[in-house]
């Protein structure tokens, strides 16, 4: 039999997730075995270009060669002590990050929804011991359609109720008040004396890249600073420099009480997650009160410092921002072509395009099959909203044949209809 003749198509790993694993995706029927930067391969050899990154994770592009040496070294030397030891990477990547963040504390963790717990946790404890909250009384604020996670906690303070029906009972202590809606902070911050925090995204990713009016987040955290409650930013998504500044608070120069970090802090090849604050907020934490057996391990803290500095040295922030204003541009020259586009909107190399049909429709799903043919993935959200997230690491003249495939789609497929 031939090389060829072997190997096996999509239709074969499909199946066999579908046989045996749990059904809680629907992805598109593309079925992935290389990535090199902007570029995945699916096994019949078709190549795409990535505009998901892994929802974010992939910023530095599939496979860098800087951070898989760094992966592949420090796997080959330690990779696990738990943190009953010491170990030689953890404290070198701990003072790494907390210069390259501005913060005197970080607390390792891996996953997302594991750093937003973490975070949760500081501001409980903060509240009791520093701010002198009654005992179970304190209380955290978040935003309606906000999302950080899928732990029966955070799933508590979700208004999706794909995410949350028959997971009950939930966790208790959350008031949610609109995103964008600084008239309804003030008010709740006024009414009630037992708030510890406010968790907050920058840009809401998975209510479909819903950006804020400008000045919402400094008049937050101003509100928050005169109330003593802590400003948390969920960075998970809008961090590591893709929405055109390393942090999304940075556009408005802001420096967060807590800062929660996930997904692109390992470029995607490792899940690493972090919270970081100053001494005066992290110092509620004592050995024996939050932990992780993986959190902060010597290959995390080796990926994390080479992915970091991919960041730096090929400027993935600067690009992110000129390559988003590109991309919003010739978008919105197609919203003037087709009637399918209503809009587009988004920061950096986080966007979305509202597709012009109702959310039951399945427009939005057919673009992304075609778009698919085409040679580009990207997912569908809320039936009607396409997201559109590369690698940063792409080029100008790589972002132009990726507009001019969605244009060319887009009125293929308008066409059709
Ligand atoms: C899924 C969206 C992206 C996040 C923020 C924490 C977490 C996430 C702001 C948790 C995770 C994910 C998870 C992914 C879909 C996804 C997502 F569509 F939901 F909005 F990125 F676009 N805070 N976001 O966005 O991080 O525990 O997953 O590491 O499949 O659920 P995690």
């Amino acid at each position: 039999m031939s090389k060829t003749a072997e190997k096996l198509d999509s239709n074969h790993y499909i199946a066999l997730e579908d046989k045996y694993g749990a059904h809680n995706y629907h992805p598109l029927p593309v079925v992935l075995e290389r990535g090199v930067g902007v570029f995945v391969w699916d096994v019949e050899g078709k190549k795409y270009y990535d505009f998901l990154s892994a929802y974010s994770a992939v910023n530095q592009g599939h496979c860098h060669p800087k951070i898989i040496g760094a992966l592949t070294d420090q796997a080959k030397t330690l990779t696990l002590t738990s943190r009953a030891f010491f170990n030689d990477k953890l404290g070198v990547y701990e003072k790494f990050a907390t210069e390259y963040f501005g913060y005197e504390k970080i607390l390792p963790m891996n996953t997302g929804a594991e750093a937003v717990e973490t975070a949760l946790k500081i501001a409980r404890k903060w509240g009791y011991e520093k701010k002198g909250i009654p005992q179970n009384q304190g209380k955290i604020i978040v935003c309606e359609n906000n999302f950080h996670g899928r732990t029966t906690t955070i799933i508590s303070f979700s208004n999706d109720e794909d995410a949350r029906q028959n997971f009950g009972p939930f966790t208790t202590g959350f008031v949610s008040i609109p995103y964008d809606d600084i008239d309804a902070l003030q008010e709740i911050l006024k009414a009630d004396k037992h708030i510890a925090a406010f968790l907050v995204e920058p840009i809401q990713g998975e209510a479909g890249v819903f950006v804020p009016r400008e000045g919402y987040l400094t008049q937050a955290a101003k509100l928050c600073k005169e109330h003593n409650v802590l400003f948390i930013a969920d960075e998970v998504q809008t961090g590591i420099a893709r929405t055109g500044k390393l942090l999304a608070v940075d556009h408005e120069n802001l420096k967060p009480d807590v800062l929660i970090l996930g997904k692109a802090i390992s470029g995607g090849v490792y899940p690493i997650s972090a919270v970081l604050t100053d001494n005066h907020i992290m110092e509620v934490i004592h050995p024996g009160q939050h932990g992780s057996t993986f959190g902060g391990n010597p290959i995390a803290a080796a990926v994390a410092m080479a992915a970091l500095e991919v960041v730096k040295d090929e400027k993935l922030a600067e690009n992110a921002e000129t390559l988003g204003q590109l991309f919003r541009s010739e978008i919105t020259k197609l919203a003037g072509k087709s009637k399918l586009v209503s809009k587009v909107r988004g920061k950096g190399l986080l966007n979305a395009i509202i597709v012009n049909d109702s959310p039951n429709s399945t427009t939005a799903w057919d673009l992304c099959m075609k778009l698919s043919e085409n040679g580009l993935l990207a997912k569908p959200t809320h039936g009607n909203i396409i997201r559109f997230a590369p690698p940063l690491v792409i080029t100008k003249e790589e972002l132009l044949e990726c507009t001019g495939i969605i244009e060319k789609t887009f009125l293929e497929f308008e066409a059709t209809m």
